[in-house]
């Protein structure tokens, strides 16, 4: 199980902003923003890199909760980003799929 399946069934805490019957947005333990909210599916999907056709719908519907958690955080207006980091070069520590919304701050660009 990894450590965010671990976070959908409850099995450890998180400060949850928002949740639908196949994905969850809690706040990143280590936020790199005022404002660090991760989007997971339920199940995992490891990477984006190894969805499928069967998880399209289910990425689409965690893409189009964005705007929704944002505006739940206060960031709706002054704006965000989405990440997905796939693989070691992107950075990616989790094995299960996540979208970083990130704000509250002026965000660099390129980033690091
Ligand atoms: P990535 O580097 O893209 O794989 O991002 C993984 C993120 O997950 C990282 O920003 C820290 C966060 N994270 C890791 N473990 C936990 C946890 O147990 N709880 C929460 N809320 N966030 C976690």
């Amino acid at each position: 199980m990894t450590i965010f399946e671990k976070i959908a069934s409850r099995e450890i805490p998180a400060d949850i902003v928002f949740e639908a019957d196949d994905f969850l947005a809690f706040r990143d333990v280590r936020p790199q923003a005022p404002v660090h909210v991760l989007i997971i599916p339920k199940r995992c999907i490891p990477r984006i890199d190894v969805a499928t056709g069967d998880d399209v719908a289910l990425l689409g519907r965690m893409l189009g909760a964005a705007p929704k958690i944002a505006q739940l955080c206060g960031v709706a207006e002054s704006g965000y980003r989405l990440v997905i980091n796939n693989g070691r070069d992107a950075g990616e520590s989790v094995p299960h799929l996540h979208i970083h919304l990130l704000g509250g701050r002026a965000l660099h660009w390129p980033p690091g």
